[in-house]
């Protein structure tokens, strides 16, 4: 629990889930009105929560109405993958690379047209997931339960080894070490499905139960690990140390197999629909809000939303005593702070 700065003889109390007001000494202005919400900018976890008690001459209602848009992602384009086996996917700095399972290869693959403009023999028989470490390809097999490191410029094999789990799926590379996805046996029905964190050696750092119970794609944004899951059709932003859910969006098909980070947008490689898409991630969140005083609208009141590192926004309530902030950092904590006159 995190004690926070007092306002106006309120101290904000917050946690990772709420945040309260704890009264100090009653200093609080009778002809102002302060309040701070405390909110997370959370997809599915975005609530606000605020205990208010007034000045002693009427109830305060706030917040009212309360409105939590995330917005996560919004889907710029899309486009039919070049192949029919779609599995894994990954970006090398200029293309994309697919797998496929139809012609056991992977294809380089030009982000603009889509079209294959190059492609490598792939070992083993079921290719998946696909990352780059600056150099080279990192591949997971299915059947053999393999993970390799290959020469993109003709598939031979630099290094290899056994995954941790029975069914490598998505894979993603954070610039020292390499994130794998299982799914224990390649069907929702087998379980426990996890998420592995692995040196680029092969040894084993760390075991997370997987998001969903059929994981899939994987990607790494330069903070943010990104996983898709089959089974609930949803792409997950994840904490890497933790892996707990940051955000998350509907993914665009049902089979999300695999996913890349190009340094700007987030793509999706989806075998259902054997398209490819590309999503902007940095979308900014809406936060809307209305306030009242003894069931009254609070016009004109002065309206500031905080985050940390972040310029501070102002804004007014309307006639309805509502205001909005339509540019506001998805997935960071925010505060919204409501100074105005009080209805007497
Ligand atoms: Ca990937």
């Amino acid at each position: 629990m995190v004690r926070d700065e007092i306002i106006n003889g309120y101290s904000l109390v917050s946690d990772s889930n709420s945040c309260v007001f704890e009264q100090m000494e009653d200093k609080m202005k009778k002809s102002i009105l302060v309040v701070v919400a405390c909110l997370f900018l959370l997809s599915g976890l975005a609530f606000a929560e605020v205990d208010m008690m007034g000045n002693g001459e009427g109830a305060l209602a706030l917040p009212q109405g309360e409105i939590i848009e995330t917005n996560t992602a919004l889907l710029v384009s899309s486009c039919p993958s070049p192949v029919g086996g779609n599995d894994g996917l990954t970006w090398d700095g200029n293309y994309l690379w697919i797998s496929d399972y139809d012609t056991g290869r992977a294809y380089q693959v030009d982000p603009e047209t889509c079209l294959s403009v190059f492609s490598i023999p792939l070992p083993g028989t079921y290719p998946l997931g696909l990352a780059w470490d600056g150099s080279y390809l990192w591949y997971a097999e299915g059947n053999g339960a393999m993970i390799y490191q290959l020469d993109p410029s003709d598939g031979s094999v630099i290094s290899s080894f056994s995954s941790p789990g029975g069914f490598p799926t998505g894979l993603a590379y954070d610039g020292v070490d390499l994130w794998n996805d299982d799914t224990t046996c390649g069907a929702i029905e087998c379980t426990p499905d996890n998420t592995y964190r692995l040196a680029t050696s092969g040894a084993l750092l760390a075991t997370f139960a997987a998001k969903g119970t059929h994981p899939t794609g994987l990607a790494y944004d330069g903070v943010n690990l990104w996983h898709s899951d089959n089974a609930t059709d949803t792409i997950y932003k994840l904490n890497p140390a933790d892996l707990s859910i940051l955000d998350s969006f509907p993914s665009p098909g049902t089979y999300p197999n695999d996913l890349a980070w190009d340094g700007r947008y987030l793509w999706v490689v989806d075998n259902g629909t054997d398209m490819l898409y590309k999503y902007d991630v940095g979308v900014p969140a809406r936060v809307r809000g209305c306030v009242t005083f003894d069931g009254l609208p609070v016009v004109d009141a002065k309206v500031i939303l905080k985050q940390k590192d972040e310029a501070k926004q102002t804004t007014r309530t309307d006639a309805e005593g509502c205001y909005s902030f339509g540019n506001v950092v998805s997935g960071k904590k925010y505060r919204v702070i409501i100074r105005g006159p009080v209805v007497p």
